[in-house]
């Protein structure tokens, strides 16, 4: 059972204490092809037992690792990023077939990690605390990051790399260890991403890695008392679970949820980068991405010609696989994601919006085989109803009519969400108003609402999350406590607050 070997009979394996092995039940699951049902491996089916060994592993490493002198953690990173540059069309590939995106994408989301790699590894040689004056003489004082302990990581399908590394690699390189749950739609690729930090050199126990179902996996990271620090993106729903899974134990948690982004059309933009905009946000990734723009506020004076010309482009886009060159549009992650989408569908009809393109399974030839949605689009849609506000992840559009910039903006933050918004305009003014009010994490201007780089803070407000944020140097207010030093180098007992005759000394 104990084998070092990353796989067994094409079975793959935890990585737990710096050795690959089996689930302790002996079980696997499978992990198959969005676009058309391939097996793409088994993983091992964690369980609670799994989770104690990998909690421990990393509870022991962690003494060690902690004292390793950031820089060298760094360096470890740098390799990381080096590794992952080697392989980045093999990660691509495997990433496109177990998730489904186009390739495209599937490289770009490798890119993401490879840049979150050499960020963090450079902040081997800052993670900057601060100093500042004190109040009595003879004395010093600092303010340190420290680091927490072990770091539980909950992951999903929808960037399987990207988002990965955007826990790990800074939970590392300040000091913490780590065991990561990934999502059971992508273990595979979750699991090739582990080995890379074993090829980098990574010391054993500082990385752990535990596949199988949310319940008995992710439940028991999320309330084990050794665990420090939780860090997850998924539903909304789920995260609040998470929350009062890690209340009892008081640990940090970090929470990046749902999003119902929305890109905001003024009667003065360029229409054609508006469209390129649109398009690129709402269908991308096939809408499944918590960044995704899912409502258009359209000014009343354009909104019929950017409907009408929406409505031409995405429905000749063509669905397929994402590895062909042809496919513009990849696969949804499930049958039953499939179904939830549909059901928006109908729910939207009910509503009395009007569907413009799209609203089916397509089930041509050989897509049968996958879980394919015609990209839709509904007009008329008003910003009350649940195609408006309730986050659907997949590629489904709602265009709702705006009067004037005011009205736009009102729409945008009337959600129960709050990651990304856009707008598109030619006035200068309506932009910085626009940052100044949208009340998102995150604002574009003459761009969609997807594409964050990794050194600027990635969250949002309302129920997209819990004040946290990722990426940037934010995410050291996860993975980091404060630590105040005072030194006291007088030789004698000094009382802040209480001494202040040292100033009339001065006089
Ligand atoms: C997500 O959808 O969960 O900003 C992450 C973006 C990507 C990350 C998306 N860089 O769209």
């Amino acid at each position: 059972m104990h084998r070092n070997n990353i796989a067994r009979n094409n079975i793959a394996r935890n990585y737990i204490a710096g050795q690959w092995v089996d689930a302790l039940s002996g079980e696997t699951f499978a992990s198959t092809n969005p676009a058309n049902g391939e097996l793409i491996g088994e993983a091992p089916k964690g369980g609670r037992a799994d989770v104690e060994r990998a909690v421990a592993a990393a509870a022991e490493a962690y003494a060690k690792w902690r004292k390793v002198p950031a820089p060298k953690r760094g360096e470890v990173l740098f390799r990381v990023a080096a590794l992952l540059e080697q392989n980045k069309e093999r990660l691509a590939q495997l990433l496109t077939r177990e998730m489904g995106k186009v390739l495209p994408e599937a490289r770009g989301d490798v890119q993401e990690a490879i840049d979150m790699a050499y960020y963090m590894g450079g902040e081997g040689r800052r993670l900057f605390g601060y100093t500042a004056p004190v109040e009595l003489p003879n004395k010093f004082g600092m303010a340190l990051r420290d680091s927490i302990g072990v770091v539980a990581v909950v992951t999903p399908w929808n960037f399987p790399i990207a988002i990965p590394s955007w826990k790990i690699l800074p939970a590392l390189v300040a000091g913490n260890t780590v065991v990561f749950k990934p999502a059971s739609d992508t273990p595979i690729l979750a699991i090739e991403f582990v080995r890379i930090f074993e090829e980098a050199g990574l010391p054993p126990g500082v990385l752990n890695i535990v596949t199988g179902p949310g319940g008995a996996v992710g439940e028991t990271l999320m309330s084990h008392p050794a665990v420090k620090v939780v860090t997850f993106t998924g539903s909304t729903e789920v995260g609040k679970r998470v929350a009062e899974l890690a209340a009892p134990t008081l640990k940090k948690v970090c929470l990046e949820l749902g999003g119902k982004n929305a890109i905001i059309v003024m009667d003065d933009a360029n229409l054609d980068l508006a469209l390129d905009g649109i398009l690129w946000s709402a269908f991308g990734t096939t809408g499944q991405r918590c960044t995704a723009c899912s409502r258009v506020i359209a000014q009343k004076g354009i909104r019929r010609q950017l409907v009408d010309r929406l409505q031409a482009r995405a429905s000749r886009l063509r669905l397929g696989d994402g590895l062909l060159e042809t496919t513009d549009v990849g696969p949804v992650i499930s049958r039953r994601a499939l179904e939830g989408i549909h059901e928006y569908t109908g729910i939207g009809q009910a509503e009395g919006a009007e569907l413009v393109t799209g609203g089916k399974v397509v089930t041509d030839g050989d897509l049968a085989k996958g879980n394919f949605y015609a990209p839709t689009i509904f007009d008329g849609v008003r910003p009350g109803m649940r195609l408006a506000q309730e986050e659907i992840f997949g590629p489904v559009l709602s265009v709702i009519e705006a009067n004037d910039l005011d009205d736009a903006i009102r729409i945008n933050n009337e959600t129960a969400y709050g990651l990304s918004s856009s707008i598109f305009t030619s006035n200068v003014n309506a932009a910085f108003e626009a940052i100044r009010d949208l009340s998102t994490g995150i604002v574009y201007i003459n761009a969609g609402t997807i594409g964050a780089e990794i050194q600027f803070p990635f969250g949002g407000t309302r129920g997209t999350g819990n004040g946290h944020r990722e990426a940037g140097q934010a995410a050291f207010e996860v993975f980091t406590e404060w630590k105040s030093v005072y030194v006291d180098y007088s030789g004698r007992l000094q009382r802040a607050q209480i001494d202040t005759d040292h100033l009339v000394d001065l006089a």
